[in-house]
């Protein structure tokens, strides 16, 4: 009788569990493989990792659209939710490779080591894609791949029941136990290799974070305005004036966030029309007149109601001071370039127009955040910050150079992806309370939220219910007209179910249409409104 070939190593497993084995294999090759691309990246870089690469990779070819439903779906773990579905992936395939190892038509075991190293092949293109490639960035996904191959070989070959008959002499010895213990040291060594590249790359960014923190920010000699009470409305549930620095939202490809050593951080300033181009250190912009000034930041992917805008009070430079010095001169003055491109450490560029950025508003290159350095995440040690622009257009974290050009002879990134040049910010309006199908008691509720038109200024914001007539909300004293402004209004609650709208009313007069466009390509438009239940 057949006896359960698990236990006689000599006798082959029943062929129905050497799928599972084979399997097993492809996906601890793929972890053997994954580990020692990470440690190679530690001594690499880190957007050199396999999983960053392909993942930034992906990001550059996302159509926009596919983009905004990603934000909308995932919000800001949008980026490790691509992470997942690419070790996902990868996972499926190691498990089919390991499967192909099987083959008996086919060259199982050599197709599938190819397979191995094309994965890797993948990567080292994707590396080489980014607009920040060096040639070294693809060796972690080279070498990676190499050990998967070899791992999967190895593991392939001690199969329980896969050694053909007659040529066990120079195989090693098939069967449960030696296939477990080569099994049981890749993953020991995958575990390793693993936490080794863990530790060695937290103290990379221990040691970055050690130089940031040891940063004085000095004092501003342009304080920015005070902010009366009457700015923040006491009323629950309202968005703070100020967005602490960890609840501001965060908007970026970079998979993996970089770490920028500030005393060896340059910026360049140059291009057409530049007499004298300029580069300077951080302490040398340290040193120059520093301003301090609130103002808030908006997403051009923010859907009506979103929450991809925020207010901080920003430390920094005037860029326009920069510039002049630069001898750089506005279209309006005769200067022949019409376009500012801010080129980040990754690769980013983002383009906005000279006019703008040199027209008397406090357009910053911005070192502080709320009164500390910039979190590494907003872009540490420096990064641009217009009011009145879209970030997309303006806001460049990790900034390393200012180019001056046109913009019939340039498109920055997002602009290939589809946006519009232009990113001036959309005049909006949002209820923050009471919240989307919230319950209230019947009586009088307030409801409230913000309103922005950057650079513009607020000056009405309306309320209505059920499409009844518009009612004019309460609003908190204008800070700035770079800043939101929130709004309150008091409603009598009738019970039953209701749908709340609000819109705003710009200082030029314009009050938003209702009319709904998605962000793409230059905003979204639309009324936010909100379902509520009194009961
Ligand atoms: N280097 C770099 N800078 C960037 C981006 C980016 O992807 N990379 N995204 C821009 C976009 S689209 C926005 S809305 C703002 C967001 O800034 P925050 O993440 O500090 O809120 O950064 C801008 N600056
Ligand atoms: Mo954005």
């Amino acid at each position: 009788m057949e006896s359960n070939g698990g236990v006689d190593d000599a006798r082959p497993s029943p062929p129905s569990r050497r799928p599972a084995f084979a399997a097993l294999a492809g996906l601890l090759a793929a972890a053997a493989g994954l580990a020692s691309a990470e440690l190679a990246a530690v001594a690499v870089r880190p957007e050199s990792s396999p999983v960053t690469a392909v993942g930034e990779a992906v990001i550059d070819r996302t159509p926009p659209a596919v983009k905004e439903w990603a934000i909308a779906t995932f919000g800001t773990a949008d980026k490790l939710a691509l992470q997942c579905g690419i070790v996902l992936l990868l996972a499926l395939y190691a498990a089919g490779l390991g499967l192909l190892t099987l083959a008996r038509r086919v060259p199982g075991r050599p197709l599938a080591a190819a397979g191995a190293l094309a994965f890797g092949a993948v990567g080292a293109a994707a590396a080489w894609s980014r607009p920040d490639a060096q040639p070294s960035d693809a060796g972690p996904s080279l070498l990676g791949s190499v050990i998967a191959a070899v791992v999967l070989l190895v593991l392939a070959r001690r199969i329980p029941g896969t050694t053909p008959p007659g040529d066990a002499d120079d195989a090693p010895a098939t069967g449960r136990r030696a296939f477990l213990v080569a099994a049981a040291t890749a993953t020991a060594a995958s575990a390793g290799g693993g936490a080794l590249a863990r530790t060695l790359r937290g103290a990379e960014t221990a040691q970055a974070e050690a130089a940031r923190t040891a940063v004085r920010l000095p004092a501003p000699d342009s304080p920015a305005p005070p902010v009366s009470r009457g700015a923040q409305l006491s009323v629950r549930g309202l968005d703070p004036y100020f967005t602490p620095n960890d609840r501001f939202y965060r908007i970026d490809t970079a998979l993996s966030v970089p770490h920028v050593d500030a005393e060896a951080w340059q910026l360049t300033i140059h291009g057409r029309g530049v007499p004298q181009p300029l580069t300077l250190s951080y302490r040398d912009l340290l040193r120059r007149e520093i301003v301090e000034r609130d103002i808030t930041l908006t997403c051009v992917s923010n859907t009506v109601g979103g929450n991809l805008v925020g207010n901080a009070r920003w430390l920094g430079v005037r860029l326009a001071d920069l510039l002049r010095e630069a001898g750089v001169r506005p279209p309006s003055e005769g200067g022949p370039a019409d376009q500012l491109v801010a080129r980040s450490v990754d690769g980013m560029t983002l383009g906005s127009p000279v006019e703008t950025v040199m027209d008397g508003r406090d357009a910053l290159l911005a070192i502080g955040m709320n009164g500390e350095p910039l979190p590494f995440e907003h872009g540490f040690p420096v990064r641009m910050v217009v009011p009145g622009l879209y970030g997309y257009v303006s806001a460049c974290k990790w900034l390393q150079d200012l180019e001056l050009t046109r913009f019939s002879d340039f498109d920055a990134y997002w602009i290939r992806g589809g946006w519009s040049p232009d990113g001036p910010i959309k005049t909006q309006s949002r209820i923050d309370t009471p919240g989307h199908s919230a319950t209230v008691q019947p009586g009088t509720v307030p409801v409230a939220g913000v309103a922005w038109a950057q650079h513009t200024g607020i000056d009405r914001v309306e309320v209505r219910v059920d499409d009844g007539p518009w009612h004019e909300a309460e609003l908190a004293e204008e800070a700035s007209v770079d800043t939101w402004r929130q709004w309150v209004w008091q409603w009598e609650a009738t019970a039953g179910t209701h749908v709340l709208e609000v819109r705003a009313t710009d200082r030029t007069g314009e009050t938003q249409t209702a009319e709904e466009s998605g962000a793409v390509p230059d905003g979204a438009t639309g009324h936010h409104r909100v379902t509520v239940h009194v009961s």
